[in-house]
């Protein structure tokens, strides 16, 4: 699929081996120990209900290839980012015909299927010479296809991550286990990865690849992997400056929005946030980015960082947060577990089995979720140009709050938390120019309506500082499942 029959899309991003098993298995899943838990692709193909009726209609899964197996320092290659060979499937994950039966399964349903791609490195497991303060020496016929060492950079470490060049041709990982780097400027192996994504996209009918440490592979390598790949191509840069991933969304079409997501983090994990800084780094990304904001990928949460709730667990805080990706320009993506309330902290413990659950629907943010991505979908139906019209931010005087506009959705957010009393709340002149005189304005989360003002303005206040997500009541006729009145 094209980055346009992306735009509308909201993702489920999931870790295969952790969202769900072939049988059911109820077994626990010890995060710290980074071993395979078991989960499938049968398992995923099984459980597309509960993503489904939480209104996604795409879902993100782990690299699929083989990886290395057994135990390194760090564990397993559970998560799939270890590439043994490109050209076999990791079949701790299930078989070829498991992972077509998932692609038909979803494209059966009007689902896309993304799946996470690795050019960066390969891995094998490095001789023990490290120890002794030498560089470690690997065997790479270990490896497949680049199974010499010449098809890899010279090994060093990246040191300075102010240089470029570091951070390209040397390697990510430590001593203890570094990814071996691939030598992305050989014609030969540009050549073999481009022709090794066009077919894997073709065989397991692919929709959309999310690229793994884009930032680590020269820029221009990209354009024409991502011709080869023929489908969406969303970069994952792990930097907070819009300024370094502009080049990024000139080479593909879509960056994950880490820049935000800095913000995003820091402004809603406590009172003491600052959510004007997040409205300064979209102000930026919209004059910036090749496509402004459209197309970014927007998450809260991912499988390299802690869990929101790990920072804060005031469910106001919380679901503030959590609207932020599907009211704004860029395609809204929930790691797996947030609507569970998972607390996860950093890598690996972010990573839990879903399993245990039970697949909850009657969690509380089950429920907020449901109500976000039904509300996105209702303004796409209300709005033909909603996903073309770049939000905008109305103006607040006071710094607990922002008011962001992208009609016919207002998104009133607010990190005062569920202790704050009274004070908190929105201004939105007429002027703004969103609503009639007097027209009825719902808050999509209480189903709760309010009349503009006779310029069609609305003040409104919060509520044990919860969000509010407002649209005209005339408009929530397309939407269903949205307020049935
Ligand atoms: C394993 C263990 C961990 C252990 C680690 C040392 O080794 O599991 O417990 O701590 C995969 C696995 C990981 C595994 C790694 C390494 O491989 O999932 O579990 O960790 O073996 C992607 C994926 C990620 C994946 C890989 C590797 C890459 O999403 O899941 O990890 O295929 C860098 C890369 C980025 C990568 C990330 C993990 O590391 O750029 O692509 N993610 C700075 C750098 C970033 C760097 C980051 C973390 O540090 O600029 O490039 O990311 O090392 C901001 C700055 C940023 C700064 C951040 C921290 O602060 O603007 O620049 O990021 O303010
Ligand atoms: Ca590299």
């Amino acid at each position: 699929a094209t980055a346009d029959e992306w735009r509308g899309r909201s993702i489920y991003q999931l870790l295969t081996d952790r969202f769900a098993t072939t049988n059911n298995s109820s077994s626990p899943c010890d995060t710290t120990s980074r071993k395979y838990c078991g989960g499938t692709w049968k398992g995923i193909t099984a459980h597309l209900d509960y993503i489904q009726a939480m209104g996604f209609d795409a879902v993100w899964i782990s690299p699929i290839v083989e990886n290395l197996e057994g135990e390194t320092a760090y564990g397993e290659a559970y998560h799939g980012y270890w590439t043994k060979n490109i050209n076999k499937i990791n079949t701790n994950f299930g078989t070829e015909d498991d992972l077509n039966e998932l692609s038909a399964a979803l494209h059966t349903r009007g689902m896309f299927l993304m799946v996470d791609v690795v050019v960066n490195h390969l891995v094998t497991v490095p001789d023990n010479s490290s120890k002794n303060g030498q560089d470690p020496t690997f065997d790479y016929s270990e490896i497949t296809p680049f199974s010499t060492a010449n098809d890899y950079h010279p090994f060093c470490l990246i040191q300075n991550y102010d240089n470029q060049t570091d951070v390209e041709q040397c390697w990510i990982g430590d001593k203890v286990l570094p990814l071996s780097d691939l030598d992305t400027e050989d014609p030969e192996i540009v050549t073999t990865m481009n022709e090794w994504i066009a077919g894997l996209v073709k065989k397991y009918k692919i929709d959309g690849v999310r690229i793994d440490t884009v930032k680590h592979v020269r820029k221009d390598f990209w354009p024409d992997f991502a011709k080869s790949a023929g489908v969406f191509t969303i970069g994952e840069i792990l930097d907070d400056k819009t300024s370094y991933l502009k080049g990024y969304t000139e080479v593909i079409d879509s960056v994950l929005d880490y820049p935000t997501w800095f913000p995003l983090k820091t402004g809603f994990t406590s009172p003491q946030g600052n959510l004007s800084a997040i409205t300064e780094i979209v102000v930026e990304a919209q004059k910036t980015y090749k496509n402004g904001m459209f197309m970014t990928g927007s998450f809260l949460e991912n499988h390299d960082q802690e869990r929101f709730q790990a920072a804060t667990q005031d469910q106001a805080l919380v679901k503030n947060a959590m609207t932020w990706p599907f009211i704004n320009d860029g395609v809204p993506i929930l790691y797996y577990g947030q609507e569970q309330g998972y607390t996860g902290g950093n890598d690996p413990n972010n990573r839990e089995a879903l399993w245990p659950t039970g697949f909850d629907t009657s969690k509380p943010l089950v429920d907020h979720v449901k109500t976000l991505n039904a509300a996105r979908k209702a303004a796409v139906a209300a709005n033909d140009k909603f996903l073309t019209t770049s939000m905008s931010f109305i103006g607040q005087s006071d710094s607990a709050v922002l008011a962001v506009s992208k009609p016919p959705l207002l998104g009133l957010l607010t990190n005062a938390g569920n202790k704050s009393t009274g004070s908190t709340k929105w201004t939105i002149p007429g002027s703004a120019g969103l609503f009639k005189a007097g027209e009825s304005v719902v808050n999509v989360f209480e189903c709760k309506s309010i009349n503009a003002d006779d310029k069609g303005g609305i003040t409104v206040q919060a509520n044990g500082g919860m969000p509010q997500l407002m649209m005209p009541a005339s408009m929530l006729g397309k939407a269903g499942g949205l307020c049935p009145s």
